[in-house]
């Protein structure tokens, strides 16, 4: 009976102890929906807010296989303030480089450059395969194709002898048949002393099958963006703010009225052969203009979107599980990245880093390539 007395009481101290704990819970809620509601602001604004990129402090994992870079991976801000202001501004983007979100990837090794000519002949060689281009396509792969087009080739650019309006791609874009890699711009080019030129007309399912013969596999789109932009953060090319630094040439882009007439003031009116153009701060080269690239991901205009309101880091992002371009929605697409030699700022300028391109799956051009990456 006393025990039943005993019945414990709480002790002013205890009681402290009690509303400290509530205090804290209390502070805990109003910072997290603070945090909520700052997220939910930013989200509103489009998410222009870039934040310092932290490098895994992890070094190299040994030696750097034949002609790759490590990149160390770490945190960073993603995409491109799209339709920006000033240096930023880009027009005729489409808005699916935003929001800025936080990723983190881990550290790879990445070529150094685009899979060149000669390294792609070293392949088809080695294993006698085949590319997509060079084999003739079925109505079951392209059902809306006209019939016409059902002949081995790839898409073509040729500029206008006048200006176009544009809106219209089909303009200077073309079906060539007989084009592939061989013969990037139809059958009467060749690629004789273009070994060091990077490979073109490579669909997906060919930059895979090289991948997976050269014991590498395609990067990440975050992958491609981390590595571009060289342990910069928020800057608007790869190299830094400013397109021509002290007048120099950075990237290999289109000088002159597109699609009328490239000027090659930047030295290359067409492609460039690998290393024309200085590397970004992780060694690598052409991480903007010369040859879009293809990465692993799947596209979708909203992605980063999706990746934005679930909130915090997003780790290791490897695409959407579907593919989907309202603009064209019947099309399994695929990221391009980096911009090619056709960009330009009166039409596409996407050698802006974090900005994104994107491709069917079977279709190569003749501003399309690809690099490979290893995890360690
Ligand atoms: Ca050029
Ligand atoms: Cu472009």
């Amino acid at each position: 009976m006393t025990r039943r007395l005993w019945k414990p009481q709480k002790t002013s101290q205890q009681r402290s102890k009690t509303e400290v704990r509530r205090i804290i819970f209390t502070l805990i809620a109003v910072v997290s929906f603070s945090a909520a509601l700052a997220q939910w602001l930013h989200a509103q604004e489009g998410g222009s807010a870039f934040e310092p990129t932290l490098p895994n402090k992890t070094r190299a994992p040994g030696k750097a296989p034949e002609g790759m870079v490590w990149i160390p991976g770490g945190e960073f801000s993603m995409g491109a303030s799209t339709n920006g202001h000033g240096m930023d501004e880009m027009p005729m983007a489409s808005n699916d480089a935003g929001p800025i979100h936080r990723v983190r990837v881990d550290g790879f090794w990445m070529d150094a450059t685009p899979v060149t000519n000669g390294q792609f002949e070293k392949f088809v060689k080695a294993t006698g395969y085949v590319t997509i281009a060079e084999r003739t396509p079925t109505q079951e792969e392209f059902p809306t194709a006209p019939a016409e087009n059902l002949v081995a080739g790839g898409v073509v650019f040729a500029p206008t002898d006048r200006d176009v309006p544009l809106t219209d791609h089909y303009q200077w874009w073309s079906y060539v048949k007989g084009a592939n890699w061989r013969h990037p711009i139809g059958p009467q080019s060749d690629i004789k002393g273009k070994e060091n030129y990077p490979v073109l007309q490579i669909a997906y399912p060919d930059a895979e099958a090289y991948a997976k013969w050269a014991g590498k596999r395609l990067p990440t789109e975050a992958e491609f963006e981390f590595a571009a932009r060289g342990g910069l953060s928020g800057k608007t090319y790869v190299w830094g703010d400013e397109f021509r630094p002290n007048g120099k040439w950075m990237a290999n882009t289109w000088q002159g009225k597109f699609p009328v007439k490239d000027t090659g003031d930047d030295g290359y009116a067409g492609i460039a052969p690998v290393k024309s153009f200085s590397p970004n701060g992780y060694g690598l080269y052409d991480m903007a203009g010369n040859v879009w690239e293809w990465c692993a991901d799947w596209y979708r205009l909203d992605y980063y979107k999706t990746l934005t309101d679930k909130g915090g880091v997003v780790s290791n992002p490897k695409g959407p599980e579907s593919p989907f371009d309202p603009a064209e929605p019947n099309e399994k697409k695929r990221v391009h990245r980096g911009g090619s030699f056709l960009c330009n700022e009166q039409y596409c300028s996407r050698y802006i880093v974090g900005t994104r391109g994107k491709g069917e799956v079977n279709t190569g051009t003749n501003h399309l390539g690809f690099r490979c990456v290893k995890s360690p």
